[in-house]
């Protein structure tokens, strides 16, 4: 069993300096009473704390570290890219292959644009709407994260919600106003919405599969009903695929339910490790863009090569591999084993999966929006989180969270994640 820190001096002098001792809030451990576990190099499913103690983890960085830590092919590419120079603040080669490629993958994209993170994608995803149709008007749903931008901090999901501020204290009233909040799988709260504000709405901002209220699966025909009600109110329709994007199969949702939007966003796993965010989709919106058109978005480290080259390598190494049938089968195991011990136990659980993601609720199912995600047993989460960490199994640190299979999660590890998770289950 793994000693857990209370007050260890590494977290001390971080958090001296660092708001929170974290860069990023839903780091801090802060929902399971605990200080953050520190990374000191990662290699494959698991990684290693400065203590060299080991973890097999299966939050991966929040979803980029599909092939798992440090990957030889991810490495060497980075490695081999940053001998010749690491940024140009000009186009270089690298940028129009991703690009190349994203395009050629991703069903909605007919030109694409790199940015640094999905907050930059999202953001300006948005710009571009509003640029595009005139209007000012969001809708977005109760318990998805779109990042930071202040357009998307009210009813947010991910860390915002987890610690308690779903909508941010430093967003104006203005930017407020603007945002519209809908229900997540209740197309009738959309239409309500867009009949009240005719002709205002901009954009619809959704989470295809929502991640960051836990995993949340669309029902039948609400990707659709979507796409239907944005056409007929000429709103902007923008799928956020920064998590799903590539790890959903090569297109992502929009290939997975057949519904194309009009823009999507994406980041984390096209990026392979590295800072890189893309939004992209048709091209008459696209060219709005400065310098053809006059909506203007920027970034001196856009399309950086070095977070270029990790993901072209990603995404070249999970065609040659097929990482999808391997993420499916690893996953199913996974995830199946999970709810079968809590059903075996008598646990109020649910699993919400696709793929290599997934959240295990603990209240009865079905969870299909924000108000059934709330239902989960906190105290029981906690529990779970505890007994995993002290079993050296690294599980998201929010109950709004998704689990994340890589390729490097072999059939043994997830056995042994399996039987470490039965031990805590049958403890709880
Ligand atoms: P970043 O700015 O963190 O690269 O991306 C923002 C973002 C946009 N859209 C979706 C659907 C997202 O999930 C995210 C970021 N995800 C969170 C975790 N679910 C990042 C982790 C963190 O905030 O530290």
């Amino acid at each position: 069993m793994k000693e857990l820190s209370l007050c260890h001096p590494r977290f001390q002098a971080a958090y001296k300096v660092i708001p929170g001792g974290v860069n990023s809030p839903v780091r801090a451990f802060r929902s399971v009473d605990a200080e953050p576990v520190f990374a000191a190099s990662g290699s494959g499913p698991r990684f290693r704390d400065p203590d060299g103690v080991e973890y097999l983890d299966l939050v991966m960085s929040w979803g980029p570290l599909i092939l798992g830590h440090a990957h030889p092919a991810v490495v060497s590419a980075v490695t081999e890219t940053a001998l010749k120079g690491t940024s140009f603040g000009m186009p270089t080669e690298g940028e129009t292959r991703l690009a190349e490629k994203l395009v050629e993958w991703v069903p909605c994209f007919e030109k694409v644009r790199l940015v640094s993170s999905g907050t930059e994608a999202t953001m300006s995803a948005l710009r571009l709407a509003r640029g595009f149709t005139g209007r000012n008007k969001l809708i977005k749903f109760e318990g998805c994260y779109h990042g930071h931008a202040d357009s998307f901090l009210i009813k947010a999901g991910s860390g915002a919600l987890t610690l308690g501020h779903p909508s941010s204290p430093g967003v104006t009233p203005g930017a407020a106003a603007d945002t519209l909040i809908a229900r997540y799988n209740d197309l009738q709260s959309v239409e309500d919405l867009l009949r009240a504000n005719k002709g205002e709405v901009a954009a619809l901002i959704v989470e295809p599969v929502a991640g960051n209220m836990g995993v949340v699966l669309p029902d039948p025909g609400f990707l659709q009903g979507l796409r239907d009600l944005t056409q007929a109110h000429g709103t902007v329709l923008i799928f956020d695929e920064v998590i799903t994007g590539i790890r959903l199969g090569k297109g992502g949702s929009q290939e997975r339910f057949g519904v194309l939007p009009d823009l999507a966003t994406m980041g984390k796993v096209v990026g392979g490790g590295l800072p890189i965010g893309a939004f992209g989709g048709r091209a008459e919106i696209m060219d709005m863009l400065a310098p053809l058109g006059p909506v203007y978005q920027a970034g001196t480290l856009s399309g950086n090569p070095i977070s270029v080259a990790a993901g072209l390598a990603t995404m070249n190494e999970l065609e040659r591999i097929d990482g999808w049938k391997i993420l499916e089968e690893r996953a199913n195991v996974l995830f199946n084993g999970l709810q079968t011990l809590c059903n075996e136990r008598g646990l109020p659980a649910t699993l919400n999966r696709i793929g290599s993601m997934g959240t295990l609720f603990f209240t009865e199912g079905p969870v299909r929006g924000f108000a059934d995600a709330c239902k989960g047993d906190d105290v029981l989460f906690r529990k779970f989180h505890r007994g995993l960490l002290e079993r050296g199994v690294y599980s998201a640190p929010s109950a709004y969270e998704a689990a994340f299979v890589s390729t490097a999660h072999t059939p043994a590890d997830i056995a042994r994640i399996l039987e470490l998770a039965r031990e805590v289950i049958q403890g709880i």
